[in-house]
């Protein structure tokens, strides 16, 4: 490959417009109408996941949610690019993308209810756990790859992450690696402008994260991260040049976190109300929308169809989170090591007296209250 070839263009990708309308372009082309479809319940979903996890979380039934609002394009193609023989490997911030995937939305949600690591079989759906630890995922991502090369399996991994993790020394390893080895791997970026509070200008220097790429010697491209469908065909393009041998490459999507980092977070400490209102008019949801609309494939019957699956979808995700779950404490301290250390048996005495005197102490009210 020419070395110009692997830089990025100077925009980002697009193939509809912010009014919906089709955008034609010399190398990519606009998907068919079934992807275009299937990606469109898939944006209705998405966003119906995340506000029901929002609102789960105003209740107390999540500890945490980082939610995906306004990235759901990018959530959505990451997880249909894939074939069956594929692995993601995605973040705290892909919960979409995992449900996407196929994980049922109950089982995504362990993780950031606090209840285990991760709630589901990773080899059934292959989706590795998500990861909090920035650009960690990154490194297993490429090392999953290489053995898969190494054992002659067709399987492309794609990796995620956001830009703040892009300054991890993580992503230069990874980077590195991919490309010397030249392994099956795709590294999905999805720059939602913000690092918590840190703006995209205080992460790099670099014209465009995409521009990474080829100091390390592979493709790097940009895409409208609110254009599911310049998102299905850019990182589609990647996946099967992985698979076909081509090697690595970097995609970064343009994208914007349109909620607060996490319910930890006060956006309005950093960042314009106008800023975030001027997106608004981006929404990947309304803008393909309008595009399927306007074409005639969508219908009051199929939006209506979409928002009820969604529906459906919010409903088990509120009856599953609102059953407690029969935990043992000491899990916490089992399967981290073959046999324990002396300081997690110290630690899992420590807890188990708290959880004890706490026992004894909830009793005891109850019986103060008996008397009065
Ligand atoms: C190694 C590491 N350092 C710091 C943190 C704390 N932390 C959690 S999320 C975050 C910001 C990440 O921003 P970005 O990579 O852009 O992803 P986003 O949250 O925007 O999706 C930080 C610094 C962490 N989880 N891991």
């Amino acid at each position: 490959m020419q070395h110009t070839d692997m830089l990025p263009r100077d925009t980002a990708v697009r193939l509809i417009d912010e009014h919906g309308t089709a955008v034609p372009d010399e190398r990519y082309a606009l998907p068919d109408t079934a992807s275009l479809l299937a990606a469109y319940r898939g944006l209705v979903e998405g966003r119906r996941i995340n506000d029901q996890a929002g609102a789960l979380v105003r209740q107390g039934r999540l500890a945490v949610y980082p939610s995906s609002h306004g990235q759901e394009a990018c959530q959505v193609g990451a997880a249909m690019v894939l074939g069956d023989t594929d692995w993601l490997f995605p973040t705290y911030r892909d919960s979409v993308a995992v449900i996407a995937r196929g994980v049922d939305p109950a089982d995504a949600m362990v993780l950031l209810k606090g209840d285990w690591h991760s709630g589901y079989d990773v080899r059934a759906h292959r989706v590795a756990p998500q990861a909090t630890p920035l650009a960690t995922q990154l490194l297993h991502a490429v090392g999953f790859a290489q053995a898969a090369k190494h054992r002659g399996e067709d399987t492309v991994v794609l990796a995620l992450c956001g830009d703040g993790a892009t300054s991890e020394g993580d992503f230069h390893e990874a980077m590195n690696f991919a490309a010397v080895f030249h392994v099956p791997v795709v590294f999905f970026v999805q720059n939602n402008e913000f690092a918590i509070s840190v703006p995209l200008s205080r992460q790099t220097a670099a014209p465009s994260l995409a521009h990474k790429a080829i100091g390390y010697g592979m493709p790097g491209q940009r895409v409208d991260g609110n254009d599911v469908a310049a998102v299905l065909a850019v990182l589609g393009e990647a996946v099967s040049r992985a698979r076909a041998g081509g090697g690595p490459s970097l995609v970064e999507a343009h994208t914007y976190r349109m909620q607060a980092h996490t319910n930890a977070d006060d956006d309005t400490r950093y960042r314009e109300r106008e800023e975030v209102q001027a997106w608004i008019d981006r929404d990947p949801l309304l803008r393909l929308r309008a595009h399927l609309t306007s074409t005639g494939a969508l219908d009051a019957d199929a939006e209506e169809g979409f928002a009820a699956g969604a529906e459906e979808i919010a409903t088990a995700m509120r009856a599953a989170l609102n059953t407690d779950a029969d935990l043992d404490p000491e899990d916490l301290f089992r399967f981290v090591t073959a046999t324990r250390s002396p300081q997690l048996e110290e630690q899992w005495h420590l807890l188990r007296d708290e959880i004890e005197r706490s026992r004894l102490a909830d009793a005891g009210t109850a019986r103060d209250g008996d008397h009065r």
